[in-house]
């Protein structure tokens, strides 16, 4: 049965106006950077609780919200992570990666060592559902992929608004995840996600995005 709808409206805003507000958005995004240097300084677990909320609100397939936020700040947690992370990219660095991706990542300085894990006051880790078990039936989720990636990308858009810095950490395999947080089986990892202040001296590689006109067209 079709649910019964209720009213929706967003306050009206003048062509001036929203313009405006795009145009404010849009510098304030373009000050976010991947950061790799966290200070240690805390951040209040009602921060994060209100940040992953932004990304729990984003639209998704069929409303089925195919994501779980896993935060910890708990600093034997974060070090187990850490390990297993520095583990796995070692064998990345070592021999698992070809040299084209390793000549990709050499201009930003990336390796092995991930000091962030143990350094930054929050790891927020996503978890991709593909299906879920609901009074032992077996429920697929629709466009999970589509779905976490939006949510991901609210949750870093909000971070960076409050004032917060994050880094999108992909350490590959990352199967471990599930297993040092005791996620079930239908939850694959996605992101871990470093969020805290950026250390005083923290710097980030000087990097540019294309120009718009090569990524954005109009009726082609
Ligand atoms: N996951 C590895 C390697 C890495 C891959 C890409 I693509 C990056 O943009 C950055 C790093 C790591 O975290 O070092």
């Amino acid at each position: 049965m079709p649910l019964p709808q209720i009213p929706y409206s967003l306050e009206r805003r003048g062509d001036s106006e929203m313009l405006a507000r795009a145009k404010a958005m849009l510098a304030q995004m373009r000050t976010r950077r991947s950061c790799r240097m966290f200070s240690a300084e805390p951040v209040s677990r009602e921060l994060i609780e209100t940040l992953a909320a932004v990304g729990h609100s984003a639209p998704s397939g069929a409303n089925r919200q195919p994501w779980r936020f896993v935060a910890v700040n708990d600093p034997a947690i974060k070090h187990r992570i850490r390990m297993a992370a520095e583990e796995e990219e070692r064998e990345n660095y070592g021999h698992r990666f070809p040299p084209d991706w390793l000549d990709a990542l050499e201009p930003l300085g990336t390796d092995a060592n991930k000091e962030f894990l143990d350094i930054a006051p929050w790891l927020v880790v996503m978890f991709r559902v593909d299906w879920e078990e609901i009074d032992g039936k077996r429920f697929q989720n629709y466009y999970p992929a589509e779905s976490i990636g939006i949510a991901a990308g609210m949750f870093l858009a909000a971070c960076h608004q409050a004032g917060l810095a994050t880094l999108t950490h992909t350490p590959s395999p990352m199967k471990f995840l599930r297993e040092i947080l005791h996620r079930p089986v239908n939850e694959k990892p996605y992101l871990v996600v470093p969020v805290g202040h950026p250390a005083k001296s923290a710097t980030v590689p000087m990097i540019s995005k294309k120009p718009l006109g090569d990524v954005l067209f109009w009726n082609v």
